[in-house]
């Protein structure tokens, strides 16, 4: 990299010199990789410039990711590959570059903030140290694969040691207990030469007895043996089992190291944490902070539940599996459940949500709904009152904790200390990339938002995970044009407050790409006529196609066109005003399709969100500038789930499609609901649509900064079916066999639950190794997270 910037320096020194005083020019201390790009082909179409046209300069700056810059100076950040920096600077008078150091040009970037006024000394949080001598995935491409990584390096470690008469494995075999009962092995087998000889006679007797026998039957044989319940609900199983562990001690490799560890009982009970937000199964989405992390869990949970139920009985033991979701009790719960501590999961036997008030620091109750970015210091208490109320409703501790988005993974981690369990972490959706520069100037919205103290947060609670489940790739190393969510946090600073230059690396092998589903039940195929909640037509018909009513906007003139659907929360971000802008504007697409709009509220008055108002209001400015009325129907109401799912089907039969227009999602579920019933798809290209969607094939990418062309792409699909109906077909069945294949809840639980394993035993294998990470994240915790929470302020 740095090599051809050299080259290209001597080969045309005077067009790059032009070119960076032009950079200079602009007067702006940050260009962003759009910016430099863009500038950089005006300039080309200039004479100066002409001669940098088709030279190498092109390929590096379309690498470069951001640039710093003050006269004489331009520092530039590159990615030339995923998830992989390299820093350079370069003196435009003297025209020299070379390679500096991420913190040399965090401290650049410290010093534009400030102008100069910067700390002689600034904390720079460094975890790269700790991780030295732990195995790091090399190429881009495996990143987000990280169990399939640690499942060779284990076995290979293993192959080794095992041979030398390692004990990891036979202690990790013997600490398994469920409710005081020991599992696996009991106390006759000490060493790893007795668990081969047990094993080879337990396989002599096994084979002897028949196959559908139970535990009942030859439980005491096997006790004698050095053996306890827990390898299989019959001896078919128990004899698979025995002899999977029999061919690891001989010869581990990964994938029966895998079907091993995915067999041990050692996952009976969960503790899910999402704190923030209305959580609750009913008339919660839609208000504050409340989307689709909610949908997302309680079908998690469904999912989680029957496939422990499933592995339990595998094993041979009579158990039912325990879930908790622990959150906020909110004594004001505005007609929702969210006062009720203890609430059943519908569709679980034993689920439960578990919900512990925010208390102030004299102990009060905090009976209000209170901000996402207002959490932080009540946590703390929070987690001492959720272990003791999990510890009494599980009676014991739980076997995994998964934290949900940064309160949630902060609670995690600090109950996970406490609890000495494994701990995973989900983010959803971080809130650093959503908004430009919101580490390099904190201090502007800090008071509004508090991202210091959550971005700190969030450092701690990624490095103390011990393993990360994202929706999707890009979630951690990004695309060529843009960094990742956790790519984000590898490198920052926050000016005057500290630097982080290694604060997450994507290619740790605790990330793993787990993607959600849509609930099966509910989103199904609009071709699946025998489920079809025809009682819901009438219903249905009336919202979409009925007349004026107070919670609806315009009525739909012409009802035999094709619907474009879209639904979504009415935040800036979802740019559904940006769609109902696109749709105003152009007459064919206007010709083509009715608009069907479901989000926040048509009364502004009906909502307390600020951001939501301001929407509303730009809702009603639009359908006015362009006419709407007959054209849009908007729906200012939240759609129930059933409704949502029919709703869905109902558009499909209008050969329509739906719309995710968002300026960026992090995964989109109302994206895998649509295609779940059979419905052709526009969605984002950024954020997690753009993997989800494989374009012209199971649906298609729009640029929401480009919406013109968005319109078009709709109008030509529309005119294309018009013609050839088979072409919806075609994309409707795409989209179906694309979420089949990668988007759903039966592939999530069953990965997750291997996952949980795997990872259990790499925790417990080094767990002593371990300990400096972990002593250091409590003092960032204590001496840099604390003061930060205690500083925000209702
Ligand atoms: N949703 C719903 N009714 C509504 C609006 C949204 O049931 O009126 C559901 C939607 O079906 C999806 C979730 O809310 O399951 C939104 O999740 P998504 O991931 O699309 O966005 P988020 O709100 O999390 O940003
Ligand atoms: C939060 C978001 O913003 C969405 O993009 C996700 O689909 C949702 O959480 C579930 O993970």
């Amino acid at each position: 990299m740095i090599e051809t910037l050299d080259e290209i320096l001597q080969q045309n020194r005077e067009g790059v010199y032009l070119l960076l005083r032009h950079y200079l020019s602009l007067h702006r201390p940050f260009l962003l990789r759009s910016d430099l790009w863009d500038e950089y082909q005006s300039f080309c179409r200039t004479q100066e410039g002409a001669a940098l046209n088709d030279t190498a300069l092109a390929r590096v700056i379309g690498l470069a990711q951001e640039a710093a810059l003050e006269a004489p100076w331009i520092y530039v950040a590159v990615r030339p590959r995923l998830a992989r920096w390299q820093y350079v600077r370069f003196h435009v008078e003297m025209m020299e570059s070379e390679a500096i150091s991420v913190s040399e040009y965090l401290h650049f970037k410290e010093r534009l903030v400030k102008g100069g006024d910067e700390q002689p000394w600034t904390l720079e949080v460094d975890l790269g140290p700790f991780n030295r001598e732990f195995p790091r995935l090399q190429e881009s491409r495996s990143i987000g694969r990280g169990v399939e990584f640690l499942n060779r390096r284990l076995s290979s470690q293993l192959f080794q040691d095992i041979g030398k008469g390692d004990k990891r494995l036979l202690d990790f075999l013997r600490v398994h207990q469920c409710q005081g009962r020991q599992l696996m092995l009991n106390d006759r087998i000490a060493e790893v030469a007795e668990l081969r000889r047990a094993l080879r006679r337990a396989e002599d007797y096994l084979a002897g007895v028949p196959e559908d026998a139970g535990w009942e039957q030859v439980g005491h044989t096997l006790q004698g043996l050095g053996f306890e319940i827990g390898w299989g609900r019959d001896v078919a199983r128990m004899r698979d089992t025995v002899l999977l562990l029999s061919d690891i001690l001989e010869a581990p490799e990964p994938t029966s190291l895998e079907r091993f560890l995915g067999r041990i009982p050692m996952i009976f009970s969960l503790a899910i944490l999402s704190p923030h937000g209305f959580f609750g199964q009913d008339k919660v989405l839609g208000l504050p902070d409340t989307g689709g992390q909610v949908v997302y869990i309680l079908d998690q949970v469904r999912a989680l539940e029957k496939e422990m139920r499933k592995r339990i009985a595998e094993q041979g033991l009579d158990l039912e599996p325990r879930i908790l979701v622990i959150t906020r009790l909110i004594p004001e719960a505005r007609g929702t459940t969210c006062d009720q501590p203890l609430e059943d999961i519908i569709g679980t036997r034993h689920a439960k949500i578990l919900r512990v008030p925010f208390r102030s620091e004299s102990g009060e109750v905090v009976p209000h709904w209170i901000s996402r970015f207002e959490v932080w210091p009540y946590l703390e208490r929070f987690t001492v009152d959720a272990a003791t109320e999990i510890m009494a409703q599980l009676g014991g501790r739980p076997d995994l904790i998964v934290g949900n988005y940064s309160d949630g993974n902060l609670v995690a981690t600090l109950l996970s200390q406490r609890l000495q369990v494994t701990q995973c972490n989900i983010a959803h959706a971080l809130e650093k990339a959503k908004y430009l520069f919101s580490d390099l100037y904190w201090q502007d919205n800090d008071a509004h938002y508090h991202f210091s103290a959550q971005f700190t947060a969030d450092v701690i609670a990624m490095n103390a995970a011990d393993f990360i489940i994202t929706s999707t790739y890009q979630e951690i190393a990004g695309t060529p044009d843009a960094a990742g969510q956790y790519e984000s946090y590898s490198a920052f600073t926050m000016p005057g407050l500290y630097r982080v230059v290694n604060g997450i690396d994507s290619f740790d092998p605790k990330f793993n790409i787990v993607s959600p589903g849509a609930d099966a039940d509910v989103y199904f195929p609009y071709s699946d006529e025998g489920r079809r909640l025809t009682g819901l037509r009438p219903e249905i018909g009336e919202l979409v196609f009925g007349g004026p009513r107070e919670d609806a906007h315009g009525v739909l003139a012409d009802q035999t066109k094709p619907l474009i659907f879209t639904m979504a929360r009415l935040d800036r971000i979802k740019n559904i005003t940006g769609l109902v802008e696109w749709y105003g504007k152009s007459q064919p697409l206007r010709d083509e399709a009715n608009l069907l709009v479901v989000a926040g509220y048509v009364d502004a008055a009906k909502s307390d969100d600020h951001e939501e108002q301001e929407q509303i209001g730009r809702m009603h400015a639009l359908l006015d500038e362009y006419g709407l009325d007959g054209q849009v129907r908007w729906l200012g109401l939240q759609l129930e789930k059933t409704l949502a799912g029919e709703l869905y089907r109902i558009v499909a039969d209008s050969r329509g499609v739906f719309v995710q227009p968002a300026v960026f999602e992090a995964f989109g579920l109302t994206v895998i609901e649509a295609m779940s019933s059979g419905l052709p798809t526009f969605a984002t290209r950024y954020g997690g649509p753009l993997e989800i969607i494989e374009p012209g094939v199971s649906g298609f990418h729009i640029d929401p900064n480009h919406g013109e062309d968005a319109a078009t792409a709709m109008t030509e699909f529309f005119a294309r079916c018009r013609e050839q109906p088979e072409h919806w077909m075609q994309i409707s069945s795409g989209a179906l066999a694309r979420v089949k294949a990668r988007y759903t809840w039966e592939l999530y639980a069953e990965r997750m639950m291997t996952l949980s394993r795997i990872y259990g035993f790499w925790k417990y294998v080094t767990n002593l190794e371990r300990d400096e990470t972990r002593r250091y994240l409590e003092m960032f915790y204590g001496l840099q997270y604390r003061p930060l929470a205690d500083n925000v302020s209702e």
